[in-house]
């Protein structure tokens, strides 16, 4: 990958004696999209993010106030970060005025909890105009203690196995074309049914908030990219009552739901053009935003692959996905 590309979460040049050796005591195998992962608490992860969860779990304390957006990569993290900015912060920010998510990529605005802490355990979340957003790809059982020990608010947002996996193959494809090339979309989707990519296994990180959700419904908020496609409103309503910032029967969603969709958001020239502080490419993270989009890129057989796996791993949990 070229140097400048690589986000922070990819690079080694922050790790510490103890994380090097606590790696080199964990299974690792070669990746999609990175030379090498480490399965750290059952997922699999970069060395630099294996970095960034130690910190995060030894020195992250939580508010009570504290919202945290938890997602697998590609499940709608951009989309319920600029939804979740808009909703906290609206009396401070109105859609009419100059709005923040007009000229800044939601990722800007939504720090990323296990990635800032890549860099450092020292990380400074006080600027955050509160109640603070921040957001993690953590499995709910990897989440620092005070994120369960607290009161702060869970959202969890996660989207129908294939076009999550689509939405990464194009995501690597973009960030890394000579790693991806000679990686085979058959290989990368056997890779995924296994869990084997940065993140994964997708089965167990839904699964885990899915239970969670259901048993302590007051603390985790279980989300699907799909029922948000399908009824935003409804479902944007439905965020807002669960963190406490419910609306008043005055009140319009409509204006928040228009300037955080897709259409929206990607046509802004913030997001159009230039890079994140992460060196990722801005449109990286808007590409077809539609529910279904797997059609374009998977063969019939390879959709069947992630379906078996997908009646295997969530049959007899209730949780069904509609594509
Ligand atoms: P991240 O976890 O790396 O931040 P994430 O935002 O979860 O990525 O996923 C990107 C996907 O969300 C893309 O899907 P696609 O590849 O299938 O197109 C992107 O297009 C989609 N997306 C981004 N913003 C929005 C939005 N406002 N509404 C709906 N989908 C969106």
């Amino acid at each position: 990958m070229a140097s400048s590309s690589v986000p922070v979460y990819l690079k080694d040049e922050n790790l510490t004696q103890e994380t090097r050796d606590l790696l080199s005591s964990l299974p690792s195998e070669k990746g999609w999209l990175v030379s090498q992962m480490y399965q750290f608490e059952g997922s699999w992860q970069t060395q630099a993010l294996v970095q960034g969860i130690v910190n995060c779990q030894k020195h992250f304390e939580a508010n009570d106030s504290d919202v945290i957006l938890a997602t697998l990569a590609k499940s709608g993290t951009t989309w319920l970060k600029a939804l979740l900015f808009a909703l906290i912060h609206r009396h401070k920010f109105p859609v009419s005025g100059k709005h923040p998510l007009l000229v800044t990529n939601p990722h800007s605005l939504v720090p990323f909890l296990e990635g800032d802490y890549c860099v450092s355990p020292e990380v400074n979340f006080s600027e955050l105009p509160s109640p603070r957003l921040m957001q993690t790809h953590l499995t709910h059982h990897s989440l620092p203690v005070s994120i369960k020990s607290s009161s702060c608010k869970i959202v969890y947002c996660c989207r129908n196995p294939k076009d999550l996996f689509v939405s990464i193959w194009h995501f690597g494809r973009k960030l890394a074309p000579e790693e991806t090339a000679e990686y085979p979309i058959e290989t990368a989707v056997e890779a995924f049914c296994k869990g084997k990519f940065i993140g994964g296994p997708f089965w167990d990180h839904v699964l885990e908030y899915w239970y969670e959700s259901r048993k302590n419904p007051n603390k985790v908020l279980f989300v699907t990219y799909e029922e948000l496609k399908k009824q935003t409103e409804v479902e944007v309503k439905r965020i807002a009552e669960f963190i406490g910032c419910g609306f008043t029967a005055e009140e319009e969603v409509s204006e928040i739901v228009k300037l955080c969709s897709f259409e929206s958001l990607s046509s802004l020239e913030v997001n159009r053009q230039g890079k994140l502080p992460n060196g990722i490419e801005s449109n990286a993270f808007f590409r077809k935003g539609k529910v279904g989009a797997w059609r374009d890129t998977l063969s019939e057989s390879l959709a069947e692959v992630i379906d078996r796996a997908a009646e295997d791993k969530f049959g007899g949990s209730g949780l069904k996905f509609s594509s």
